[in-house]
């Protein structure tokens, strides 16, 4: 273990000192220090191989003593090997009979360069399939040791963590703004093993029940036929499968909401979904729920902004992910709970904890923080890590117990199928990133890719060879002794159950009028892209269920008569905590587009620039053409490579006369064409980030292009000096967008 822990502060990242920092390292950690931000992409030296580009130590998995870890590196020396460690002299050139061959058949480094090639990829998830990872430092503060006695959850407790996001939907390759689903998953390498808390950035599931996984997700996934489309809820199975199978309805208005297209993985909110159980010191248990909440507030991008970064940038959500732990802002979210009395029914205020379509609003049962997660350091190698960690809801820790949910006994059943046809044998766990950061004692032996060479003989128990051991540990993981009441065995549901549409009712209500209108939007376009009519009625009769309204739009949208509610319930109250408006946020991390023009006023834009970085937010200069500007300025964008859907909020600091690569428009003269007499792209540039309602300023001669575009209003500012405009554009950010912009019709 003592080297696995330095491993990990081994880590050569610029803005740490190591992926496990020490505690006033921590970012949000009491004493921490605020990170200083960098441009992500800044030139630097190739840093050194990391000692966590090891293979696994040999003996570790016994517990053993260490190896001493130079010698276990994947990589050593400074000449090129074969992979078995013989130097080579040329890898450019098969070995063959003359320069024009033919090649020999005797090239072992040839066949063995092909053959690893060849055999490169494994199967990709079949769901989740599309992520991004990140390694942090979660610490507790805690406040959960009264309830639950997992020692990564007491005072002060800090422990690594290496975390996944996701989308559900689309293959490893897709992009990453689409409307879905995110995955949130999270492995704590505690220090009584791995912990995995394995949610999504919605607290509720399609279905109630785990047998039902295959259906929904052969529905969701791109037609068989043709396997179109890609990433996309929006045709015929999926829409098909949800209308007919209710209970998703509540899921698929969430997915239909903003939360379906966060505008990053850093403004996403986590929910563990299931009911979990809480084992206190003493014994006594309660039920729980778990939350992560972003320091940095829950954000989501538009629909035309994910459209646009589908295209623009397919890797938005990686990209942001990686720059932003990169330049030193490094994403943090809050650990919550919702704690319930552990009652023989498993209801609380009439919610049926055990049903995964249902969450309990945070007005009902507030959530208490346990304690801060930040992403310090970005993976050294994507395969090895993102691509190998393998999650499992069913790795407990002392503490932390699983409920009857049928969905999550059925997902602790499930994944380690996939672990095994994915990873390729049952030896997984001994993969740098699965392996634990407490001692292994197992007596699992043998299997395809055994990274162990276990000592003793007696991997069986009991044995009074090898002294006996391993031995059976006090204190390690009890299986609380719930009672089961007599009952008979049946495949069926709790009536309970059966309630579809109370609590999608109490999310579309708990919705201000804009992310109302967003959804109708949402529900539109989806239904729009059906081609089966029966299915679209069917799907109106659903929201009709919901909301007459959210309904009647729809089907107005569609061309179709509104259906009439068949469905009653009592109305539920909503739950001001699920919107995302009204509360103002951290702009730590967030990106401000500084355009400038050959004659911007470069001293005033070195001061914005500075007064950015100054209050974390990362400036990024976007000029006709690349290189230096001057005033010790780099161009880290230009007109032709930036656009819109890139930034939080953008400053004008000059007229922007077209460049030379403008492109020309049908006359030629772009700039007289244009509104502005601006560069076409920086006036497309200007009026998307006008539409999108976010933060748009003006410094100095940037006042023009404002002007001659007709942009003022709420969420403007325009100023002549750094000083009095930065702060106002701050301020600006602080609320995501200037929602008043948006004229909801609802
Ligand atoms: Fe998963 N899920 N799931 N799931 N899930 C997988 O495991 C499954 C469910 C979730 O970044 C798979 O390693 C079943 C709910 C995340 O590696 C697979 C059922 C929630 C990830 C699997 C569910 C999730 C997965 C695919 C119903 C939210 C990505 C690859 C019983 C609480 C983890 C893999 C990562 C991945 C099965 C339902 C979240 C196939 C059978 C509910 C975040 O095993």
């Amino acid at each position: 273990q003592g080297r696995e822990e330095e491993g990990r502060q081994g880590c050569r990242c610029r803005r740490r000192q190591g992926c496990r920092p020490a505690r006033d390292q921590v970012p949000g950690a009491p004493g921490s220090e605020p990170p200083s931000l960098a441009e992500p992409t800044e030139p630097r030296e190739t840093p050194p191989p990391k000692p966590d580009q090891a293979t696994p130590d040999p003996h570790s998995p016994t517990g053993a003593p260490s190896a001493d870890p130079a010698s276990a590196a994947a990589q050593q020396g400074a000449f090129l090997t074969t992979a078995t460690g013989v130097p080579l002299r040329d890898t450019d050139h098969s070995l063959k009979a003359g320069p024009r061959g033919p090649t020999l058949l005797q090239d072992h480094h040839l066949r063995e360069k092909l053959m690893h090639f060849d055999h490169e990829r494994i199967p990709e998830r079949v769901v989740h399939a599309r992520g991004a990872g990140a390694h942090g430092v979660f610490v507790s503060n805690g406040a959960a040791a009264d309830v639950t006695r997992a020692a990564f959850l007491a005072k002060d407790a800090e422990t690594p963590v290496f975390v996944r996001f996701s989308t559900v939907l689309g293959s490893r390759g897709s992009a990453d703004t689409v409307r879905d689903t995110r995955g949130f998953a999270t492995k704590f390498y505690t220090s009584e093993g791995n912990f995995d808390l394995v949610g999504n950035n919605m607290p509720v599931f399609f279905i109630q029940d785990g047998i039902k996984f295959p259906d929904i997700v052969h529905a969701a996934k791109p037609h068989p036929d043709r396997e179109i489309p890609q990433a996309q809820s929006a045709h015929d199975t999926f829409w098909d499968f949800v209308s007919l199978h209710t209970e998703a309805q509540h899921h698929t208005l969430w997915n239909m909401s903003d939360r379906g297209i966060p505008r990053s993985y850093r403004t996403m909110e986590g929910f563990g979904v299931h009911t979990f159980r809480l084992v206190a010191a003493d014994g006594g248990t309660t039920l729980c729920k778990l939350h992560w909440k972003p320091r940095l507030g829950v954000h989501s991008l538009t629909w035309e902004e994910a459209q646009l970064a589908g295209g623009v940038d397919p890797d938005f959500h990686r990209r942001d992910l990686y720059d932003a732990i990169e330049s030193g802002a490094f994403p943090a979210w809050d650990l919550g709970i919702q704690v319930f009395p552990d009652t023989p029914e498993q209801f609380f205020e009439g919610i049926d904890l055990l049903d995964p379509t249902k969450l309990v609003p945070e007005e009902l049962a507030p959530v208490q923080l346990i304690g801060t997660m930040t992403l310090n350091g970005n993976p050294t190698n994507f395969f090895a890590e993102t691509e190998q960690v393998a999650f499992h809801t069913g790795h407990l820790v002392p503490g932390i117990d699983a409920s009857d949910d049928p969905l999550l006994q059925a997902r602790n059943f499930s994944y380690l199928d996939t672990q095994l046809s994915r990873l390729g044998g049952p030896n997984f766990n001994q993969i740098p990133v699965n392996r634990p950061h407490a001692p292994v004692n197992d007596m699992l032996r043998d299997g395809a890719h055994q990274q162990a060479v276990h000592g003793g003989v007696a991997p069986y128990e009991p044995s009074s060879l090898d002294g006996g051991c391993p031995f059976t540990a006090d204190g390690g993981f009890v299986d609380v002794p719930v009672a089961i009441p007599a009952t008979t065995k049946v495949r069926a549901s709790p009536a309970s159950f059966d309630d579809h549409f109370s609590q999608a009712r109490l999310f579309w209500t708990s919705m201000t009028p804009v992310e109302q209108e967003h959804i109708v939007n949402a529900y539109s376009f989806e239904l729009a892209k059906c081609y089966e009519q029966a299915i679209k009625e069917r799907q109106l009769f659903a929201l009709a269920n919901i909301d007459a309204e959210l309904c009647a739009q729809v089907a107005a949208a569609l061309g179709l008569p509104a259906p009439e509610a068949t469905v009653t319930y009592d109305e539920p109250d909503p739950s001001p905590a699920l919107s995302q408006l009204g509360e103002t946020w951290p702009v730590d991390g967030r990106l401000v587009g500084i355009v400038v023009d050959a004659d911007s006023d470069l001293g005033a834009v070195a001061e914005a620039r500075s007064a950015l970085l100054a209050a974390g937010v990362l400036p990024l200069l976007v000029a006709p053409h690349g290189g230096d500007l001057g005033a010790g300025l780099v161009a880290q964008r230009t007109y032709a490579t930036a656009r819109s859907v890139e930034f939080d909020a953008l400053l004008v600091a000059g007229a922007a006369p077209p460049a030379a690569d403008a492109i020309p428009q049908r006359d030629g003269k772009a700039a007289e064409r244009s509104p502005a007499g601006s560069d076409p792209r920086v006036v497309l540039m200007v009026e998307e980030c006008f539409r999108q309602c976010k933060a748009v300023s003006a410094l100095g001669d940037g006042q023009s292009v404002l002007d001659g575009l007709g942009v003022a209003g709420p969420g403007v500012a325009v100023a002549d000096d750094a000083s009095t405009l930065v702060p106002e554009l701050l301020d600006l950010m602080a609320s995501h967008r200037a929602w008043e912009r948006f004229a909801p019709t609802l």
